[in-house]
């Protein structure tokens, strides 16, 4: 068994030692000294005029509409060359890169390049660097590739990311590594609605997803759990029920398919994996099957080899593994979903499988229990699952602590030393950031120009808008740097959910526990409550974008625009960015329509960052009606305050005082007010109508009681009050019955868009 274990950790490490030997200047050694630095950082090459050098190679992308079923229903996708994902784009270092996009489409689309330095009209986001590709268009990169690694390209137009626009980019060093077979795994999220009316469905804040996911929290089920007092204080802090993801997706798909099998990979033998994070929505779970996976490389750059038996991956991250094919059979690389609904597969080898391990479900009530527990005051949205709390800060250049403890350590060993190494080796854990180790110090010159810039992740999630230090895109500023600083961004996660965050045209320093070994990152996961510092050396020009890589939440307004102050403008700049900036602002309509056997009530919305109108409408069989409209604005950066003017109109039949003129039951009136959300996430409206008269109403909506049953109730000073219930059956359905002070008790079902 000793024996075993030891050949079973020996193997890749040989290998690895192995594969760097032909790298220059080495014979033996440790991986420091062998491997190479695979990021160059020569920003020279970029200049405008140089003459790209090396091979050219080609590339035709055709974007095209098309059909896929994933799921047994015929859905509307985005393909490049025919395909999803987008075909793998493979250069070497040095090669100059020459890839026309043709946009056969009817819409406009754009690729953008992550993780590629290359120069900023090149970038692909478009109304920021580069033109969009137009309908029936070819747009053409250029660019030398200054690196090597495992990249990705999107589309950066609205959410066709999500309907398929991504592919992989594979950079291969100048100096040819040994041969180790490679695959390439490009992992993504598949839903069989619009990403669109997706995003209107977060916007308006529908329960469908949580309910699919089993993720609602209701009151029933917290009182089964014991954690009724938990619930009980989560809405009182006006937070609504958290969870790890947003979206309710159909599919998890690794290179396009739910499970992929590479059965050319042979037995006992090593592969390297680049895997690749291409999802709009969803972190991945990593674990194999076999052995454990050693991590070579983080987002293209090579890193201190560490091994580990569970990989998350954030969103846009990628990571190049090394893993062992089993001597018999064949194993599965899963990757899982962070929340837990689902995993796409891929398996090595050949013959009966050896599984990964299943991940348990997410103990919803165990998360907010734990969040409970933590300091709620210092947040503006609460926090959500501390379920890595080991991992929460990361300080500036602190010393490297106990997980410096792994494979890094062994790497100046030489092979006859390894024989007796194997029982002292630790069990590979779950990766954590402070895992990541350079091969290189990574510190900046210090005679740069220090700058600092703070920014606190924030959000309401009830009306879903994201933001940085509460201001979406389109009323921000942009964040100015200058050529030749130090730029450190120190962000602090004041919401409930994870963010993970890229920054275009740069890789920046992800301050670890590695101090000035921390590695070299473009995209960063910060958790809740977290605060995470990065920097790097201003060597730019232009303008890039920084936001949130969970599509739905750069739509919703978290990003900006890092500036190089003093700069050359682009036609964009000029006229201020004015398309790109409109885009979180966009308005979202929906409405709910009950039809029950006593009235109709119809309650409906339209609103984009701060302002909605809302129109309110209730009508009985017997013919009375009553109207409310109202035009609001958000005052308060939390969205609990808001003023409001509306017109109301009432002409009811039946009703005690229909025939009295400006009634309860019968009026014509202008009124002014506000909302302010009360705890327990109770909407309280104080108004004034033209006629001097006053109103309080108390209404609280959609209050969870199990898992899709909801209870709403409004009561006024008017002495007018409405009690609800509905039995959510689909996405836009319920069965539901109401009792009204006026109209009195009724069933029937509604409607909701
Ligand atoms: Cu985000």
């Amino acid at each position: 068994m000793k024996k075993l274990l030891s050949l079973v950790f020996l193997i890749p490490v040989y290998t690895f030692a192995q594969m760097n030997h032909s790298m220059p200047g080495e014979m033996d050694g440790g991986l420091k000294k062998t491997t190479s630095y695979n990021f160059p950082l020569k920003k020279t090459q970029l200049a405008p005029g140089n003459i790209y050098q090396g091979k050219k190679v080609e590339y035709d992308l055709y974007v095209t509409d098309t059909m896929v079923n994933f799921t047994g229903k015929r859905r509307h996708a985005i393909a490049i060359n025919g395909q999803i994902p987008a075909p793998i784009l493979e250069f070497t270092e040095g090669d100059t890169a020459i890839i026309r996009v043709h946009n056969m489409m009817k819409m406009e689309t754009s690729i953008h390049w992550h993780g590629i330095l290359l120069p900023n009209k090149e970038d692909g986001v478009p109304y920021l660097t580069t033109s969009p590709v137009e309908a029936g268009k070819t747009y053409t990169f250029t660019f030398p590739l200054i690196q090597s690694g495992t990249y990705w390209y999107h589309s950066h137009t609205m959410l066709q990311e999500q309907s398929g626009l991504y592919g992989s980019i594979v950079i291969h060093p100048a100096q040819p590594e040994p041969q180790l077979k490679e695959y390439v795994l490009l992992l993504s999220d598949w839903t069989d609605e619009n990403p669109h009316q997706v995003l209107r469905y977060l916007k308006r804040g529908g329960e469908w997803y949580a309910i699919k996911k089993g993720a609602l929290q209701s009151y029933g089920e917290a009182i089964a759990a014991g954690a009724f007092k938990d619930k009980l204080k989560q809405e009182w802090q006006r937070m609504p029920a958290m969870d790890v993801s947003d979206v309710y997706y159909n599919k998890f798909l690794l290179n396009g398919q739910e499970t992929n099998e590479f059965k050319d990979a042979k037995p006992g033998e090593i592969i390297r994996l680049r895997i690749i994070n291409g999802s709009a929505a969803t972190y991945f779970n990593l674990q194999y099957g076999n052995s454990y996976m050693r991590i070579i490389a983080a987002d293209g750059i090579n890193v201190t080899p560490v091994n580990v038996n569970k990989l998350e991956i954030a969103i846009a991250e990628t990571y190049d593994v090394l893993i062992t094919v089993p001597e018999t059979g064949s194993a599965e690389l899963r990757a899982t979903s962070w929340d837990v609904m689902g995993y796409s597969s891929a398996f090595f080898g050949n013959g009966p499988i050896i599984k990964a391990p299943d991940i348990p479900r997410l103990n919803y009530f165990k998360m907010m229990q734990q969040m409970g527990s933590m300091n709620m005051k210092t947040m503006d949205m609460g926090n959500m699952p501390g379920m890595e709390m080991k991992n929460m800060s990361m300080p500036a250049d602190t010393i490297p602590k106990k997980e410096e403890m792994n494979m890094q350590n062994m790497e100046g060993m030489k092979m006859d030393d390894m024989a007796g190494m194997d029982m002292k080796m630790e069990i590979p854990g779950e990766f954590n950031y402070n895992m990541l180790r350079a091969l290189h110090p990574t510190t900046l010159d210090s005679s740069l120009v220090p700058r600092e810039i703070k920014l606190a992740l924030t959000g309401n999630m009830l009306r879903y808008v994201w933001s940085f230090n509460f201001k979406t895109l389109s009323t921000a500023d942009k964040i100015l740097i200058r050529k030749g600083e130090r730029v450190r961004f120190v962000l602090t996660n004041n919401t409930m959910m994870r963010h993970p965050l890229h920054l275009h045209g740069h890789f920046f320093r992800l301050i670890n526990t590695q101090g000035e070994y921390s590695p070299m990152k473009h995209t960063f996961d910060i958790k809740p409550m977290e605060t995470v510092t990065i920097e790097f050396e201003a060597n730019e020009e232009q303008d890039w974008f920084f936001h949130c890589h969970i599509l739905y939440h750069m739509m919703a307004g978290m990003a900006r625009i890092v500036s190089y102050e003093g700069s050359e403008q682009n036609e964009f700049a000029k006229t201020g960015y004015k398309k790109l900036k409109k885009e979180d602002n966009a308005f979202y309509p929906w409405y709910d329509l009950s039809v029950h056997s006593q009235g109709a009530w119809l309650s409906g919305n339209i609103s984009n960052n701060k302002t909605a109108l809302e129109f309110e409408g209730r009508v009985s069989w017997k013919g009375d009606y009553e109207t409310e409209t109202h035009l609001l604005r958000y005052l308060d950066k939390k969205q609990y305050l808001a003023f409001y003017i509306g017109y109301d109109y009432r002409k009811n039949k039946t009703l005690p005082l229909a025939n009295k003129p400006n009634s309860k039951d019968n009026r014509r009136v202008f009124d002014a007010g506000f909302y302010y959300l009360l705890p327990m996430l109770i909407r309280s409206e104080w108004r004034i109508d033209h006629t001097g008269r006053l109103r309080l109403q108390l209404e609280r909506r959609d209050l969870p009681l199990s898992n899709n049953f909801f209870f709403d109730f409004r009561v006024n000073t008017d002495m007018e009050y409405n009690v609800a219930a509905r039995y959510m059956i689909a996405k836009s359905f319920s069965i539901s019955t109401n009792y009204d002070s006026d109209y009195k008790w009724g069933i029937g079902l509604t409607w909701h868009y």
